[in-house]
């Protein structure tokens, strides 16, 4: 990157999709895709239960009235909200120390130290927010639920996590197809206070930034397969790291036993392969490492069409556009 100039915003056409250049822009990048929302999906199991829509919906409009610089508003959780929470933190705290690599569970016992982890509360957004800051500079803005992959994924190119603080129902406490805030504090937030697979997922934005949609799907697919499914090797053993594995204890169990197949991540082979999100996964790609995975992706990354680069600049937060190289 040192051999660019700072010329490349001529390189932006009007063929580019418009991205943000400044965190504060993300206040635009929040649609949401309606597949999972309780009130129009008839299997959700919220669907039938008033109460809990009504709950989503409060929950919802905190993300919707959010502006970048705003707190995190505080939520006050329920009993039932928090037994369910309890019964995933207490699965997950003991599968962990078998399952889990070896960064996730250092970063597990520092949240355990801090207190921001404990069977009986769930953690604030905020505070969570507050911890990645001092660990790898990534933070927390409030989402009302899924979002499209563009926003999502333009957000983490500012080490910005949008993450969704409602619970799930609790008559489903050991997987949901959707993310709710027990998958994003038990899943996303240890990982993400790992500097370097912090790295790796702010890469993922940056390369989806000004992206045609063919390769922004092509990089939700990587995403998918690697910071909400990934599998690694540790000492000759398969661990997971994925964020969808590590909340949600029955796809943990099934993706290390025999009845998965298991294949290397290779980016280009990664990025096309077609995924379901209802069903436990029956494929999943194993990286060797952190560093082996974010080799691979950098190299692929290059070959994509875009006819330019980015970087976030820490100094003023803004996305600077470079000529490629
Ligand atoms: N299946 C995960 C869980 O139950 O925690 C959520 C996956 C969200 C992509
Ligand atoms: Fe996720």
């Amino acid at each position: 990157l040192e051999h660019c100039t700072l010329i490349g915003d001529d390189n932006i056409t009007s063929k580019t999709p418009w991205f943000p250049r400044h965190a504060s822009e993300l206040d635009n990048c929040n649609h949401l895709m309606t597949k999972y929302e309780p009130d129009l999906d008839m299997n959700h199991p919220g669907f039938a239960d008033k109460e809990y829509r009504q709950r989503r919906k409060e929950i919802a409009e905190i993300a919707f009235s959010f502006k970048y610089g705003d707190p995190i508003p505080h939520i006050e959780y329920t009993a039932t909200e928090i037994k369910t929470w309890n019964s995933v933190f207490n699965t997950v705290q003991d599968l962990m120390q078998k399952h889990a690599c070896a960064e996730y569970r250092r970063v597990f016992k520092k949240l355990v130290d801090e207190g921001i982890f404990a069977p009986n509360k769930i953690p604030q957004l905020q505070e969570m927010s507050d911890f990645m800051c001092r660990n790898t500079g990534f933070t927390l803005r409030p989402a009302a639920g899924l979002l499209t992959a563009r926003d999502f994924l333009a957000s983490l190119a500012f080490r910005i996590f949008q993450s969704t603080q409602y619970v799930r129902h609790v008559n489903s406490p050991y997987h949901t197809p959707e993310p709710d805030c027990i998958h994003e504090l038990l899943g996303h937030m240890p990982l993400l206070a790992d500097p370097s697979f912090a790295q790796f997922s702010q890469e993922i934005g940056l390369a989806s930034l000004g992206a045609s949609d063919k390769e922004i799907e092509k990089l939700s697919t990587v995403y998918w397969f690697t910071v909400e499914f990934g599998l690694c090797k540790e000492n000759g053993a398969v661990k997971a790291y994925g964020a969808g594995l590590l909340s949600a204890y029955g796809e943990l169990l099934h993706a290390l036993s025999e009845k998965p197949e298991l294949r290397p991540f290779e980016p280009a082979v990664t990025a096309v392969q077609p995924y379901q999100d209802q069903e436990y996964q029956p494929i999943y790609y194993v990286a060797e490492s952190f560093d082996d995975m974010k080799d691979k992706f950098r190299r692929w990354v290059s070959t994509m069409s875009r006819p330019f680069e980015v970087r976030l600049n820490a100094y003023t937060g803004r996305v600077e556009v470079l000529d490629s190289v």
